[in-house]
């Protein structure tokens, strides 16, 4: 059962709010860049790409936990549950979930890609006849209401590849507490969380040998140059992965390797040697972290499933 692609909240963003943001964040006293420009069709290939890497741990941790825990996860959700994915990807980890479940009604899956979202919501429409497939089209950072659920059903937010930390604190708990709102009483949360760890294996995993990460982090600029005509020589600028352990985040930054000006949507900007552009913090969470993040949004964890090198948790939220 599949929805036609009709509840659309969100179109792409125009060439020119594009251009307004990035200008406003590149002619900040601190250069920034937003992460969601990492993703299009080359970022997201170079994603994947990353998500397979040796180093980059998190991806295949967090599965092998799914997988394990599966059982476990919809013995807490119970029967009757309505899946809501926010930003489902592939659709690969929700299939885990889905063949776990207790008859689940519905599988409610939000992404800004229309074509990968129509794609996968047909092929799991195909493969669980049982399940009221209703794709949303949207960015999901963003409020949004869902369609009418079938009568009975538990909400139950699926929020994974520990995407989370790709948010400011602050921002990561208005997230979530709009996720609680959504849940509604009785509802619950299924969340992916990159724990902390040593930073040399967190250094690793941004900052590969292949290059991936390079190449996705400069992506970034070669986006902007084919988007904007902007005039971004890659070669002088260098990809950098800090962990920043006050703030407990990684932080990835495009170092400019000269003093140079680059023109960006008619706009000059001037880059000193040495002077970053902050384009992603990806926030690792201990306890006391995840714990006050959750209570502010209004949850309280019910479970916290891990793998065997203590790296990443599986949280079991309960509205
Ligand atoms: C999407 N997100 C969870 C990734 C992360 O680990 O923060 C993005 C990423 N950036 C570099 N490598 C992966």
């Amino acid at each position: 059962m599949t929805a036609p692609l009709d509840f659309v909240r969100a179109a792409p963003a125009s060439a020119r709010g594009m251009a307004a943001e990035v200008l406003q964040g590149l002619t900040a006293e601190r250069k920034t860049l937003p992460p969601k420009l990492f993703y299009d069709a080359a970022g997201a290939e170079l994603f994947e790409r990353i998500c397979l890497l040796p180093e980059y741990y998190p991806t295949r941790t967090e599965l092998s936990i799914l997988r394990a825990r599966a059982g476990e996860i919809a013995a807490l959700a119970g029967p009757r549950c309505a899946l809501v994915e926010y930003g489902s990807g592939a659709g690969v980890k929700v299939r885990l979930l889905l063949n776990a479940l207790e008859a689940p009604v519905a599988y409610l899956p939000i992404d800004i890609s229309r074509e990968q979202l129509a794609r996968v919501a047909g092929d799991l429409a195909a493969d669980y006849p049982g399940v009221a497939v209703l794709p949303i089209a949207a960015d999901y950072t963003q409020p949004l209401e869902l369609p009418p659920l079938p009568a009975g059903a538990r909400r139950l937010a699926f929020f994974p590849g520990s995407t989370i930390g790709n948010f400011h604190p602050a921002e990561a708990a208005a997230f979530l507490t709009r996720i609680r709102r959504t849940v509604g009483p009785g509802g619950a949360m299924i969340l992916g969380v990159d724990r902390r760890k040593d930073p040399r294996v967190l250094r690793a995993a941004y900052d590969d040998a292949a290059g991936v990460t390079a190449a996705f982090n400069r992506n970034i600029l070669a986006r902007l140059n084919r988007e904007l005509g902007a005039t971004f020589d890659l070669e002088r600028f260098a990809h950098r992965a800090l962990f920043n352990d006050r703030a407990s985040r990684i932080e990835m930054h495009l170092v400019s390797l000269a003093d140079q000006v680059v023109d960006v949507a008619g706009t000059r900007i001037a880059f000193a040697a040495g002077e970053t552009i902050w384009t992603e913090s990806s926030y690792k969470y201990d306890a006391a972290r995840l714990d006050a993040l959750v209570t502010a949004a209004g949850f309280t964890v019910a479970r916290l499933w891990t793998d065997e090198d203590e790296r990443f948790w599986v949280a079991f939220l309960r509205a």
